[in-house]
């Protein structure tokens, strides 16, 4: 079985933010879990560097746009190890082998006849690198994500035939009810699909700036379709001399911020199918990350949450263990330094690392490193077996939140299980062996299962953690998650 993971390859306009790394990590996770699931996992992130967007900052810094891409790729780059998120392949949309690809395909689309020239007239987003419909036109003639003027273009543009696939995307969202996740994006992917499907832009004749159209040398892609293309372009060239398209091809899940939702769930099936190929099996689309204040994080308004100061303050698993435990994983969700900090305390301090602690301590104390050869709570046993199935289920459904929740629920019923036990006072009584040994039995188990389970969020920790319950003799660490100024 093969799982296929994405996530939006991002522009080179700007410098990587925690916004970035929240969809890099989500990704990450996902593609942990299923590689450990045995499944033959592939991961790919990477750099959108074409269009007006990366143009226009191109322009604005004085330098040719190919070197502000390599200057910005490579902070996208170098930001991956620090979030211990470890991708397959890094495409970047520059890359020579992409552009070829972007090429050949797109060329089968208008060999297929699903193109023709003609006169683009109407509002653009050159920050959305997006043709509105007038559906999303905010007051003031703004763009509702940018908040900025929109220009009007008019510009002979090559043109996909996006109308001719109205009924056949209706078909696919009646077909397959989890093709797009969750249900309220769904809801608005099909709410855009009712006003009727306009076709849209497939060239631009005005840009320089992109990978040139084989039929028409005067005219660069549309910068959106070379951009999805870089999905199914990355298997061709990700491995020297391999081609893994027909292993990993088509994607089982493509993740996405809601602002890139039409392009995932509407253009992008209807010209895969346009070139004759297979769509992806799912789209999930997850919320944004807003500052304490509920707004959206942006600099001027300093309501940020810097990822550097997070990890230079929490560490690297914090940070990942937090994303998806304060923000329901597909909802917005508010997120600030306070609450990295209460998390840290309450639930990794006091709960898991609390939890790790105790239970390497007491069988090093009181059967000198050794686990016990006795059977685990029956009860207990039963409930933390359960726990592997319920995790995948929710993984299945993209619940990342579900899942860590799931997980914790077994955390905090084995710290309890620790306090109704009582391991220490059993130590007192010779009498009381047996049911030393098998509190001990439960724990180490109990404990094995949860950081398995947790060790797609926090691989660092998690690998620590696994190799102290299965060291002989087994002895505490050092605490996983000291105190820390506030
Ligand atoms: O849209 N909260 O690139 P981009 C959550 N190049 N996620 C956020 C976020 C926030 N506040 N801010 C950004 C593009 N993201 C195109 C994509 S794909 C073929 C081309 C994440 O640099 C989220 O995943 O604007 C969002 O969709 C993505 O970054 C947008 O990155």
């Amino acid at each position: 079985m093969t799982f296929y993971v994405t996530t939006p390859i991002y522009y080179v306009n700007a410098q990587p933010h925690l916004g970035h790394a929240y969809t890099s990590i989500a990704a990450d996770v996902i593609a942990r879990h299923h590689r450990r699931r045995g499944e033959d996992t592939f991961f790919l992130t990477g750099t959108d560097e074409h269009g007006e967007p990366v143009a226009d900052a191109a322009r604005a810094q004085g330098i040719e746009p190919r070197e502000w891409a390599d200057i910005n790729a490579a902070k996208f780059k170098a930001l991956l190890p620090a979030i211990g998120v470890e991708p397959d392949f890094f495409i970047r949309t520059t890359d020579a082998e992409h552009k070829r690809r972007v090429q050949d395909v797109l060329q089968r689309v208008h060999d297929n006849g699903h193109v023709y020239k003609g006169i683009y007239e109407g509002w653009y987003c050159p920050r959305c690198a997006d043709f509105k419909t007038e559906a999303e036109i905010a007051d003031g003639n703004r763009c509702p994500i940018h908040e900025i003027e929109l220009t009007r273009e008019r510009e002979e543009n090559w043109f996909f035939r996006l109308s001719a696939f109205q009924e056949r995307i209706e078909r696919l969202f009646a077909d397959r009810a989890d093709f797009v996740r969750p249900a309220r994006a769904r809801n608005e992917a099909q709410a855009f699909i009712a006003q009727g499907l306009q076709d849209i832009s497939l060239s631009r004749g005005r840009l320089e700036w992109g990978v040139q159209v084989p039929w028409d040398e005067g005219h660069v892609f549309y910068v959106w379709f070379d951009a999805l293309l870089n999905y199914y372009t990355a298997l061709g060239y990700a491995r020297p001399g391999e081609d893994l398209t027909a292993r990993y091809w088509p994607a089982q899940l493509h993740l996405v911020g809601k602002e890139i939702l039409k392009f995932h769930t509407i253009y992008w099936p209807a010209m895969l199918w346009a070139a004759g190929l297979e769509i992806p099996e799912h789209v999930f689309v997850h919320g944004f990350l807003q500052g304490s204040d509920g707004r959206k994080m942006s600099k001027s308004l300093g309501n940020g949450l810097d990822p550097f100061e997070v990890l230079e303050r929490f560490g690297v698993d914090a940070l990942r263990f937090y994303l998806f435990r304060d923000v329901s994983f597909g909802a917005d969700g508010n997120v600030g330094m306070d609450s990295v900090a209460a998390r840290y305390e309450s639930e990794l301090a006091n709960e898991y690392g609390n939890l790790v602690s105790r239970t390497l301590a007491m069988i090093a104390r009181y059967r000198d490193g050794l686990l016990p050869d006795a059977s685990p709570e029956p009860e207990l046993e039963r409930w933390l077996s359960g726990l592997a199935g319920e995790v995948a289920g929710a993984f299945d459904a993209v619940d990342l939140s579900g899942a860590l929740e799931l997980i914790w629920q077994r955390v905090r019923r084995l710290n309890r299980y620790v306090e109704e036990s009582k391991p220490w006072e059993l130590a007192r009584e010779p009498a009381h062996s047996a049911a030393l040994e098998t509190a001990l039995a439960t724990l180490h188990l109990g404990l094995s299962a949860v950081t398995v389970e947790l060790a797609p969020y926090m691989p660092g920790t998690c690998a620590l953690v696994s190799a102290a319950l299965q060291a002989t003799p087994i002895e505490p660490i050092p605490p996983l998650f000291p105190k820390r100024d506030r």
